[in-house]
């Protein structure tokens, strides 16, 4: 196996991945994680795979990925055994691999999908992480909670810095395959505006500067999803902070603009 060393995004994912197990988020091979790196001098040639989309945003650029059937348990241990380096060819069409794991994940139609849009919408985050958090998954369940707006509005108002982290809320998108370029072109679409999406009865993807970065986000989403789930455990529905008071906060902190308005 060819070596690669990228000392700091190993450690990223292993930090990470530790974490995600710690919690049970990632429960077997559930999940997947990616980071984006600058395009670097002609690495290689063999860029010959055909994807299923046009991804010219990230065109000659680098792609750390998670193998497929890749246990958060184990990369957090030893990434570097369960993650390969795939390089998009110059005419964002086609790709290839070229270090590490040869193996990748089956949602790799989507981290491509969603590192196009990012790269398009928000270049400065660099990282995916894709994973099973239970208090989320079971969210979709709830009658009516089949959108972006309901979800943000009945949870991230339960907590006083929830949406101060989420302004945006998260975005949604409706079930699908799992590892289906549907899915991975509906999340590319939600990513424009959020960053994150929950995946309808399947689990959570979250965007940053860093797998840590997209982890915080996650984190936040999921406590105040288990806020929700306790007290609907004792019996009450929560109307959650008043929608003028979060407004309040947002302006004290400057992020007001980027609480959504309408539907
Ligand atoms: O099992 O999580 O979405 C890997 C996955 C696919
Ligand atoms: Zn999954």
């Amino acid at each position: 196996m060819t070596k690669f060393s990228y000392a700091e995004h190993l450690a990223d994912f292993k930090t990470t991945a530790r974490w995600l197990a710690r919690r049970g988020w990632s429960e077997a091979a559930g999940g997947n994680m990616s980071i984006r790196l600058e395009a670097l001098a002609k690495l290689h040639e063999d860029d010959h795979i055909e994807l299923p989309i046009e991804v010219p945003y990230i065109a000659g650029q680098v792609i750390l990925l998670t193998g497929s059937g890749t246990r958060a348990r184990e990369i957090g241990v030893d990434a570097e055994p369960h993650i390969g380096l795939y390089k998009i060819a110059d005419d964002g069409r086609h790709y290839g691999w070229i270090a590490g794991n040869q193996n990748p994940s089956m949602e790799l139609p989507a981290h491509f999908a969603i590192h196009n849009a990012l790269e398009q919408y928000r270049p400065e985050d660099k990282a995916i992480l894709h994973t099973h958090p239970a208090s989320l998954i079971a969210l979709c369940h709830i009658p009516g909670f089949d959108n972006s707006k309901t979800i943000s509005d009945k949870i991230l108002s339960l907590q006083s810095e929830a949406r101060l982290i989420l302004p945006e809320g998260t975005g949604f998108v409706e079930h699908e395959l799992p590892g289906s370029l549907e899915l991975g072109l509906k999340s590319a679409e939600a990513v424009a505006k959020h960053h994150l999406v929950l995946w309808q009865y399947h689990g959570l993807l979250a965007t940053g500067e860093t797998l840590a970065g997209a982890f915080d986000k996650l984190e936040v989403f999921e406590k105040s999803a288990r806020v929700y789930w306790q007290l609907r455990a004792a019996g009450i529905d929560p109307a959650g902070i008043d929608e003028g008071e979060i407004k309040n906060t947002l302006t004290a902190f400057g992020r007001l603009a980027r609480y959504p308005t309408g539907i």
